[in-house]
């Protein structure tokens, strides 16, 4: 008796040792949203809209209050989470065309392209938006697709181009277009109209939605997108479908038999525009298609977390849940999320949203699910996902590349709730214009801020701020200027933005429509 007993109690031992050798590589998803605010889910103060399953993971996690994604506009976000390094230190890290080349440099391994180096399996799901090809030829769409996430690490890939609202609207898995019919092949433009199709401007009477200016080039599953393309009808992919298409694969990957970890960035389209829900999230909340595809959103969290629960491997699976950037009601399509918001604070009591300095801008929900190390909690550290890749690298205990991610910091102690501190201060970016945060400072240099008067894609007035410092502890809202109180606060965040982007300490007195994907 006694022997058996010392004996399953070095059996338990030996599990409990192997078991946090493994914790040291465990499965990595990281679950990015789309526009979706620090104020969209129920564990951040939502109430218009229900997010159970997001709130379960931040119940049973770390709950971060100052995690900020790098800049306030998607490429520039997610070209920082995957290099570890600040998109405005790479001019071509602005919001891209569909047709863009590709704006990572392969030679420079991503944190993709490393987890796979040390044993990971990796994959992306979703939205890619980081361009595809090379500047120097033009991309065969019709062919293989490359250089693009394959090339920077993801083994799998399935993905659309650039956003739900730019063409080409079609998935793209491993480098070829799914379901192309090469008698129809694809071609993509955005300087002039390619094909017959009929576009917004053309053929207004065609739409489901109405749309802006720019959003009125071709017509595709009743709504205008940004450009224009021919072909691929057979592949064209249909809005109301995409969440499913994507989570389909996502649990696909997960469910695979490896013998090796796994990495998946699982990118989803909510709730970017254009928002067209399934039919069976229509009116799942009072706030309109914004609202509804947070509910989206939400669901498919709970489907990924059922299927790592289901195939044995929530325990050792560190989650992050977060977004690419702040807010925004109207983006180009009149689909009511302006006019039924009500009371809901989609960036919480931030100021501001996507597009902004302003906290709201990049200022992000951000939750870590890990039950085999992170004790739930809520946490006031500062970081940022540009740190995600030297915190991976110190969580499974390997080198950075030399020649990647000089702007990552090793935050892991407070991703793991071990410390609440994590960085000294923090760059916010938007639209190539930067702000920063050191404790409860925020100083945004001299420059342009754009102001939305209305909906129309004129009516934004750029009105150029003197250079504002603001304390977030007594002032939230980022309303008192105390810049002439403190010129010594002011010169210290100036100087470290000075050593940082010497060229960014003043802005530019307009905004670069270029950053703007105009
Ligand atoms: C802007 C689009 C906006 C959205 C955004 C990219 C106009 C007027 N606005 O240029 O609708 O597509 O680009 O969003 O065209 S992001 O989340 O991918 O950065
Ligand atoms: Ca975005």
């Amino acid at each position: 008796m006694m022997q058996r007993t010392i004996a399953s109690v070095i059996a338990a031992v030996g599990m409990c040792a192997l078991g946090a050798l493994a914790a040291e590589k465990p499965n990595i998803v990281i679950i990015y949203g789309d526009d979706i605010g620090y104020g969209d889910f129920g564990c951040y103060g939502a109430t218009a809209v229900d997010t159970p399953n997001v709130d379960r993971l931040a119940a049973n996690g770390l709950r971060f209050l100052s995690a900020y994604c790098s800049a306030a506009t998607c490429t520039p976000s997610r070209y920082s989470l995957l290099t570890g390094e600040y998109a405005f230190r790479n001019k071509s890290a602005r919001i891209l065309p569909g047709n863009a080349p590709l704006i990572i440099d392969p030679k420079r391994p991503t944190i993709a392209a490393f987890l796979r180096d040390n044993g990971y399996a990796t994959a992306l799901v979703g939205k890619w938006h980081l361009g595809l090809g090379t500047a120097d030829q033009p991309l065969d769409w019709n062919g293989v697709i490359r250089p693009g996430p394959r090339e920077v690490g993801f083994e799998y890939s399935f993905h659309m181009a650039a956003t739900a609202d730019r063409v080409p609207s079609v998935y793209i898995e491993n480098g070829r277009i799914v379901n192309l019919d090469p008698s129809d092949p694809v071609e993509v433009s955005y300087e002039k109209q390619v094909g017959q199709d009929p576009t917004g401007i053309s053929h207004p009477q065609l739409l489901r939605m109405q749309a802006d200016e720019q959003h009125s080039g071709t017509i595709v599953n009743g709504i205008s997108r940004i450009g224009w393309m021919s072909g691929g009808r057979s592949a064209r992919f249909k809005d109301e479908d995409m969440a499913d298409t994507y989570l389909n694969k996502a649990v696909e990957f997960i469910k695979q038999p490896r013998k090796k970890p796994f990495f998946l960035y699982y990118a989803l389209n909510e709730c970017h525009v254009p928002r067209v829900v399934h039919p069976r999230f229509q009116g799942a909340t009072s706030l309109g298609p914004r609202g509804d595809a947070i509910a989206v959103f939400d669901w498919c969290v709970g489907r990924i977390v059922e299927a790592l629960k289901a195939t044995g491997q929530l325990e050792n699976t560190l989650i992050i849940v977060s977004s690419d950037n702040g807010p925004v009601l109207f983006d180009g399509y009149w689909d009511g999320a302006l006019e039924r918001n009500g009371d809901h604070k989609p960036a919480g009591p931030w100021r501001g949203g996507k597009y902004s300095r302003w906290e709201g801008g990049t200022r992000m929900p951000f939750i870590v699910h890990w039950p085999a190390r992170v004790k739930p909690g809520i946490s006031e550290a500062l970081i940022s996902q540009v740190d995600l890749y030297a915190s991976i690298a110190a969580l499974i205990g390997r080198p950075m590349p030399a020649n990647a991610g000089r702007d990552s910091k090793n935050v892991l102690p407070a991703l793991l709730g071990e410390s609440d501190h994590g960085r000294d201060y923090i760059i916010e970016e938007a639209l190539a214009q930067l702000a920063i945060r050191k404790g409860n400072w925020k100083y945004i240099p001299p420059g342009v801020v754009r102001v939305r008067r209305g909906v129309g894609k004129f009516d934004i007035t750029e009105v150029e701020e003197p250079g504002l410092l603001f304390h977030l502890a007594e002032d939230p809202g980022e309303t008192r200027d105390l810049a002439a109180q403190y010129p010594h606060i002011v010169a210290e965040l100036r100087g470290i933005l000075n050593q940082i982007a010497p060229d960014k300490v003043s802005a530019p007195k307009e905004v670069d429509k270029k950053q703007l994907g105009f």
